[in-house]
């Protein structure tokens, strides 16, 4: 990976980067966690654990990522369509009360929902801890003297987590991670004077479960989830081995001892019995966890490691970032006082890298091919009840844990949600007729394991139907990122029949004769009527329509390149034609509604129709100025404040429109120690200690957004509409620096077209940049006002200088 930083370092264009290297890949602690948003997580994309790194009692958090209660349901009202003309005979005679009151009755989901969020114990279910794994430790010799020298950290370069102190002249050391070549949590104890561990091991969780040893040194805990109907939901295990060195271990009470040993390994697997999705299950969990156990316990410990850190670094080195001029001071402290630090105005561009590549290492620790995508929480919960079910929210949850997925060259992690996008077609066309009586498939604002596809519970948030429309820009954009046609033909029907559904539910607004979908509204945002009432249903909200030009536009050039569906391309060209442009109003903002209507609250946390902003490409400085300038002014009134994805997502959008400043503001705040653990709140934001997002509660999403918002900060790429079928793409070179990151270096960032770029800056200017071919022919550089076109053959590597001028032959 840092071959480049390397080459530059060396004296090309001596860069000078005086961060520590390590520095950017350690987060760290000089106390135990008193939170799980203080622990170190760890994840192989299905198995995931939280290290808390206590002195006398090691609590480790366990998930599997598919451990979900609930079951698959019936959700959709068989007579929805019935009322369907009736809600758009009110939204067109401007009676959007009367028109919500009526979804409310007849037009949501059947049955309890998400259960408002808290779907643990109802059919829609929710994702829930797996279990706790405690040690409790018996100090060497029965002395407790005082601990020294305690440090926790989480080494980002390996995904190994580690605890080191000393007690009364003995220095424990703790190290863990979860293996995705072996499926395993491992979790190697050593202390410096032989036979001084001596601790109890249980496995437990808050219910519904039964802990067995298994022989002297095994254990295993075995559940039943509650279905939400009559309680025999998904099963699951999770088995256990301890494998000390010295010392003697026997099993007592449900639990394991293990006395005077000089080191132990502990190994944890774990399964469940999903049925809902083609991944990693098994119809006997307890026999698919033992064999896992078995087949890694039969390794020994330095193989396990050594496979481990292969694996995990065959994602992470692929990309690399370092920012410079760093207070040299600031990576000596611990992670927290890092936060604090740099909200009392120290500036720390080295802990804006950590954070960025703790967004990378994430991704990589709950994505993995073959598992579910990274929900609310990623795969890291540590309660039964999950703050919002721990869910797939559609309105820009799920698609901001996959924002960084192809820009940070983890293209092939998006897998998940492509495969779950998939699942989703077959109760989407269900609820697309029996709710609109319309072609293809739909899904609405959340989605679970079971197939939930219908609009949720409340009118006022669940009825926006672009859910689907969003998820299938993923699919599209994988494909102009990577140019894989084979990809494309899978893809493909799933965009169709995404396409054909919206072509179908459409309708004709009188005033100007535009298409416009109906009901609709803009995501959880509220407006007030001219007689003062507040509505949230409308007709066509302004993201709906940018979404539907975007998917038919994909549609429409998928099935020209795959020479297919001739007459579809045409119905979907002229309904396209019609949609409700993004329009201005009197105020200079973008119109969020057809209407000029006054928001409810101003300082909404959605920004939903800047989706054409970021992550669309219809609004731009470049290409409509004045559209650019209006998303400007909306941003502005709206404020800068936010729960975490809020402000990820407007740091994406001051980076799109070329304000690095603004962004590197946005990215202060998201930096924001967080108070708040357990309350939600709308308003909060911030980080917690261990770096996850805070909405509060935690949530993911402001992880994986921010980090895609830095990426896009040094480096945007768009195709051309006129230019989708032969992939030539512009890409743009450091579009938003800000004048607190000097100097810096990223390597290994993709761009759409099939490149991959590195640049290296310093004085706040391009030093040199390197754009390598993965596939793309013809690609023009941006960098200001200059540009050059360039054309390559895959696997070409051109250096340009800071006038855009190629350097050497390309071959390095
Ligand atoms: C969306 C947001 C909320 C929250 C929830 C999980 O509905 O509006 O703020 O993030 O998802």
């Amino acid at each position: 990976m840092n071959r480049f930083i390397g080459s530059m370092t060396a004296g090309l264009v001596a860069v000078t980067l005086r961060a520590e290297p390590a520095a950017e890949h350690l987060i760290w602690f000089d106390a135990p966690a008193a939170h799980f948003t203080q622990s170190c997580p760890l994840g192989n994309g299905r198995l995931g654990a939280m290290v808390f790194g206590g002195v006398e009692e090691e609590r480790i958090v366990l998930n599997e990522g598919s451990l979900w209660s609930g079951s698959p349901q019936d959700a959709d009202r068989p007579d929805a369509a019935a009322v369907l003309p009736e809600i758009r005979r009110l939204l067109l005679a401007g009676k959007n009360v009367e028109a919500e009151a009526l979804v409310s009755a007849n037009f949501t989901c059947a049955g309890r929902g998400s259960g408002f969020g808290n779907g643990a114990r109802v059919p829609y279910g929710c994702y829930q801890v797996l279990g706790n794994l405690h040690l409790t430790f018996l100090p060497a010799g029965g002395a407790a003297g005082p601990v020294r020298h305690y440090r926790r950290e989480l080494d980002l370069s390996e995904a190994v987590a580690r605890v080191s102190f000393e007690r009364d002249g003995v220095h424990y050391a703790r190290e863990a991670f979860v293996s995705a070549p072996d499926q395993a949590t491992v979790l190697r104890l050593t202390a410096d004077q032989a036979g001084s561990l001596s601790l109890d091991v249980r496995l437990d969780r808050p219910e519904r479960f039964e802990t067995v040893a298994v022989g002297a040194d095994g254990l295993q805990m075995t559940g039943q989830l509650d279905n939400g109907v009559d309680g025999k939901g998904m099963k699951y295990a999770a088995c256990l081995r301890v494998l000390p060195s010295g010392g003697k271990v026997a099993a007592a009470g449900g639990a394991l001892q293990v006395r005077g040993a000089s080191e132990v390994v502990l190994l944890v697997t774990a399964a469940t019995d999903i049925r809902s999705f083609a991944g990693r299950r098994s119809d006997d969990p307890l026999a698919m966890a033992s064999n896992d156990l078995a087949r890694a316990a039969a390794k020994p410990g330095a193989e396990l490691r050594r496979a481990h850190v292969a694996d995990y670094r065959s994602f992470f080195d692929r990309v690399g970032l370092r920012l410079g001029r760093a207070d040299p001071a600031a990576a000596t402290r611990p992670t927290p006082a890092r936060l604090q630090a740099l909200q009392s105005g120290a500036p720390d561009p080295g802990l804006m890298a950590l954070y960025f590549n703790f967004g990378r290492y994430l991704l990589i620790s709950a994505s993995r091919p073959g598992g579910l995508p990274a929900n609310l929480q990623g795969i890291w919960a540590e309660e039964i009840q999950t703050p919002w079910n721990a869910d797939w929210h559609l309105n820009i949850n799920v698609q901001m844990n996959y924002w960084p997925a192809e820009p940070g060259n983890l293209s092939d992690l998006a897998q998940p949600l492509f495969a779950f996008i998939a699942s989703l077609q077959q109760p989407g066309a269900v609820t697309a007729r029996k709710y609109y009586g319309a072609r293809g498939w739909v899904a609405h604002v959340i989605t679970n394991p079971w197939g939930f596809t219908a609009p949720g519970e409340g009118a006022d948030w669940g009825a926006t139907t672009t859910g689907s429309a969003w998820l299938c820009e993923h699919l599209w954009d994988h494909y102009l990122f990577t140019g894989d046609r084979a990809f494309l033909a899978w893809a493909y029907p799933i965009l169709k029949g995404s396409a054909q559904f919206y072509a179908d539910m459409l309708i004709e607004e009188p005033t100007h004769r535009w298409l416009v979908t109906a009901p609709s509204n803009s995501p959880e945002n509220a407006f007030v009527l001219p007689d003062g009432r507040r509505a949230h249903l409308c007709l066509g909200a302004t993201m709906d329509l940018q979404l539907l030009r975007y998917l038919f536009g994909a549609c429409i050039e998928a099935s020209r390149l795959l020479g297919t569906d001739e007459a579809f391309r045409q119905e979907l060209a002229e309904k396209r034609a019609r949609l409700a442009p993004t329009r201005i109003a009197a105020d200079g903002r973008v119109m969020e509604w057809q209407e000029e209507y006054r928001e409810d609250d101003p300082h909404h946390r959605h920004v939903s129709h800047l989706w054409g902003l970021y992550p669309g490409w219809e609004i731009s400085p470049e290409t409509t100025p004045a559209l650019a300038a209006a998303a400007r002014k909306t941003l502005d009134a709206r404020g800068d404040g936010g729960p975490g994805w809020g402000l990820a997502h407007k740091l994406a959008l001051w980076a799109r429109l070329g304000d690095g400043d603004r962004a590197y503001q946005i990215l202060c705040a998201q930096l924001r120690p967080a108070g708040e653990v357990g309350r939600i709140t709308t308003t909060g934001g911030g980080t917690y200690p261990n770096l996850f997002d805070a909405h509060p509660p935690f949530q993911i999403d402001g992880n994986f957004g921010a980090t895609a918002g830095i990426a896009e900060m040094l480096l945007q790429s768009r195709v051309d509409e006129s230019q989708i079928s032969n992939l030539k793409s512009e890409i743009f070179l450091l579009p938003a620096l800000p004048a607190a990151w000097p100097e810096g270096a990223v390597t290994g960032l993709r761009a759409r077209g099939g490149y991959e770029v590195d640049l290296a800056w310093q004085d706040g200017r391009l030093a040199e940049a390197a754009i390598r071919s993965t596939g793309g022919t013809a690609v023009t550089v941006r960098l200001g006002g200059s540009a050059v076109d360039l054309s390559l053959h895959a696997g070409e590597r051109v250096r340009l200088d800071p006038a855009l001028r190629r350097l050497g032959n390309g071959v390095d």
